[in-house]
């Protein structure tokens, strides 16, 4: 059995390619500089993966897989086309003075954004094997067994967007057909410059898929297989129908996530391969930060081998969705720290696994220490009804007694500019060279300057700002029991910006207050009603490498009880508003539709349970951002919250005619600046946004405020646009009384 993993992390052990993209944009460093700097970054993934016997090559980016595949057949919108490859590359990732940038999205149920390639019925497809076959030789050269990765044509095509003006009833994919022969042209270069299997990433083949479209991906797979072997990976669940689909057209081999999508074991099995079918079992948990059960994984790769004499180990999916290496996180409790496994880690594992004479030991169980008997019995002691408030239209009444508001009252997400001041004054704290007192002055500060401007502003609700949050998850991560934080964990987001996901390893207990002393010191300041500010039990999970020993559904009940505590807290101490976010509601949301309908029941059950105890004159809003909406609308009611904020601006408020028709019934805050763009937004066009608004569903309902947090804008550009929010609000109040 030989050993592989799906694809790299490919942000530097160190993040150096973010440092190097950050000074090549700022003008620091020139695109020979930045050259040399990610020429390190591939020389060192190559150093770690060459501990495997078939190496990825091509998993390098420079921002985004998918861009990568869409440059590599030349899919570059008009505007975005620069003198050179790479500045033509950029312009289409990050935008320009010229040009807005693609828009960005959740790649499947990850927090990793990817860009969408926008594809219209003229775009001119042709090869550009040139940085596919540059990484294969680079890695040839070292004497490796080098396998070129690239996204699928149907991933690539499914992922992308009709291109502005493209016919109403144009799809991406039904340019499959022309596509493949830019593919076909890749494949070839490959194959002149002496590669052997490539694999294609068609993880978009994991979702259900009509038989059409099933019918097209075997008509491409069978011309491509005429240039290359192929190596179909999949990750992010199970192929389900389309395993004989890809096997039948001929591809040489197929890479399976047995840990997502187990049930391939069984559509193998009943498909009575030919013993040469090439089978890679993906055992190695590329989606979590667990040390793998290597006597469970084992048994899998052996459950594979008797169905087919070819079978490798991988990852599930690319190890771009872990952190590089363990070894720095010496600040990890011991018994947590023998039980994880970073890229490295995982690498180490794939060779045991592949090594005949490998010790394969099962995993440790959890240890009693980190079960809290108290949350279980909590937990077990609620009533049916743990979970509900009174009736919303009674909620109102009492709301709107206890804090009057104008019709459209204006407000904001949650934070405030992070200032570099700010990110210095938190370097210092964390690394011992601020006392606690200063730290905290300090921040206090801020929130009093926060609270200032917006008086000043006008704005109706206000918010604290958020100065003391690193990472609106982390934040939270760092006080409740049962998560550890890394001190170096970084996983990329998107292009150069990387988050440190904490992991949920145990029981999850609140031990104290972690938001009410800020929220009460911002309240003492004002008259004015300050919101409260707190993320919900699903985003906590999303953006956290949670626990795999018991059903998520039970681990967000841990984490929404511990946030009941804190709501509970928050509304004694007199906030009368406190918004819970759940920017991760779609991100989580299963790939195929049958588990969705679980999932939505246990994910908005979490929520209530976290909002439900309060009484009815205290408003619970909540804020979903990040993602199209409309597949979790129905969701975002059963949330029953008072207020939803929503990013709707880019959408141009489609969004607020979805929650009208879902029934959902309770007040909305449609995004009318897209703080996403540094752009500021004239008053008048969020006043016509307002509009949009009240029409859909009348003045009474209708908020007016951004569609996502301030942190990572400026003043410059905070301020007007806040000030153009406000003037709007009070037009359309005006036109509506
Ligand atoms: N937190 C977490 N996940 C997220 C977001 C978040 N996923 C979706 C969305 N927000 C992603 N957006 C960003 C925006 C900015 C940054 C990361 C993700 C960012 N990161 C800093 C960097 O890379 O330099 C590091 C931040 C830090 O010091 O913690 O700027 O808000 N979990
Ligand atoms: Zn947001």
């Amino acid at each position: 059995v030989r050993s592989t993993a799906l694809g790299y992390p490919r942000i530097g052990s160190g993040r150096e390619l973010k440092r190097a993209l950050e000074a090549h944009w700022a003008g620091r460093l020139d695109a020979e500089g930045l050259e040399r700097a990610v020429a390190a970054v591939r020389a060192e993934m190559l150093d770690d993966l060459s501990v495997l016997d078939s190496v990825p090559t091509g998993v390098f980016s420079y921002y985004d897989h998918v861009l990568d595949a869409a440059f590599a057949v030349d899919a570059v919108a008009p505007r975005h086309r620069r003198g050179t490859t790479l500045a033509s590359y950029f312009a289409a990732a990050r935008g320009d003075d010229a040009a807005a940038p693609l828009e960005m999205t959740k790649w499947f149920d990850t927090n990793y954004h990817y860009l969408v390639p926008e594809i219209g019925p003229a775009t001119a497809f042709a090869p550009r094997p040139e940085k596919a076959v540059a990484e294969f030789l680079e890695a040839r050269e070292r004497g490796l067994d080098a396998r070129p990765v690239l996204v699928g044509p149907a991933t690539l095509l499914l992922l992308a967007k009709a291109a502005d003006g493209s016919p109403e009833d144009f799809r991406p994919f039904d340019r499959l057909p022309e596509v493949v022969e830019a593919y076909a042209g890749i494949l070839a270069a490959l194959a002149r410059a002496g590669a052997g299997l490539v694999q294609l990433d068609e993880p978009a083949l994991c979702a259900d898929r009509t038989p059409a479209e099933l019918e097209a991906v075997a008509a491409a797979y069978r011309r491509l297989v005429a240039e290359a072997e192929i190596l179909v990976a999949g990750g992010y669940g199970p192929f389900g129908e389309s395993l004989p689909v890809l096997l039948d057209a001929g591809v040489e081999g197929v890479a399976l996530d047995l840990v997502r999508g187990r049930s391939d074991l069984e559509t193998l099995a009943s498909l009575n391969v030919s013993r040469e079918t090439f089978i890679v079992a993906g055992v190695v948990d590329g989606r979590n930060i667990w040390r793998t059960d290597l006597a469970k994984a084992a048994a899998d790769v052996e459950a594979v081998k008797a169905l087919t004499d070819r079978v490798g180990v991988a990852s599930s999916a690319s190890l771009l969705h872990v952190p590089v290496d363990l070894a720095p996180e010496t600040g990890l409790p011991p018994l947590l720290a023998e039980r994880l496994a970073f890229a490295r880690q995982k690498l180490t594992e794939l060779t045991v696994l592949a090594d005949p004479g490998g010790a394969r030991d099962a995993r440790p169980d959890t240890p009693d220490a980190w079960r809290d008997g108290a949350v279980r019995d909590r937990l077990a002691a609620l009533g049916p009804g743990a979970d509900r408030r009174a009736p919303y239209a009674d909620r109102r009444a009492s709301q709107a007694e206890r804090v009057p508001l104008p019709p459209l009252p204006t407000t904001t997400i949650g934070s405030f500019p992070q200032t570099a001041e700010l990110r210095k004054a938190r370097a210092a704290h964390r690394q011992g060279l601020m006392i606690d007192a200063d730290y905290h002055a300090r921040m206090r500060a801020e929130v009093a300057a926060v609270i200032s401007e917006q008086e000043k502003l006008g704005i109706d609700v206000l918010v604290h700002g958020e100065p003391e949050r690193n990472d609106m998850v982390q934040y939270f991560a760092e006080q409740l029991t049962g998560f550890a934080t890394t001190a170096a964990g970084w996983v990329q987001s998107y292009g150069s910006r990387c988050v440190r996901p904490p992991i949920l390893f145990g029981d999850v207990a609140r031990t104290a207050p972690m938001t009410v002393p800020w929220t009460s010191y911002a309240q003492s300041l004002t008259a004015k009603p300050v919101k409260g500010m707190l993320t919900g039990p699903v985003t906590i999970l999303a953006w956290s490498f949670v626990r795999d020993d018991q059903p998520l559904a039970d681990t967000a009940d841990q984490v929404a009880l511990a946030l009941r505590d804190e709501v509970a807290d928050l509304e004694a101490a007199g906030t009368a508003i406190i918004q819970v976010d759940e920017p991760a509601l779609r991100e989580l949301l299963p790939v195929r539709e049958a588990p969705r309908a679980a999932y939505r029941e246990w994910s908005t059950r979490s929520f209530r349970l976290a909002t439900s105890g309060v009484r009815p004159d205290t408003a619970i809003h909540t804020h979903l951002c990040y993602s199209e909406f409309g597949v979790v609308i129905d969701a975002i009611a059963a949330l029953d919250a008072d207020v939803t904020s929503i990013e709707a601006s880019r959408s141009k408020m489609e969004v607020v005619a979805d929650l009208g028709r879902a029934g959902y019934g309770s007040g909305v805050g449609p995004g009318v600046w897209d703080i996403h763009s540094p752009r500021v937004p004239a008053a008048a066009e969020m006043a016509e946004a307002l509009r949009l608004a009240v029409a859909a569903l009348g003045p009474d309902r209708v908020w007016a405020n951004p569609d996502c947090g301030l942190k990572t804008r400026r003043y410059e550009e905070v301020l007007p646009a806040l000030e153009g929010l406000v003037e709007a609000a009070r037009t359309v109040r005006a036109e509506a009384a």
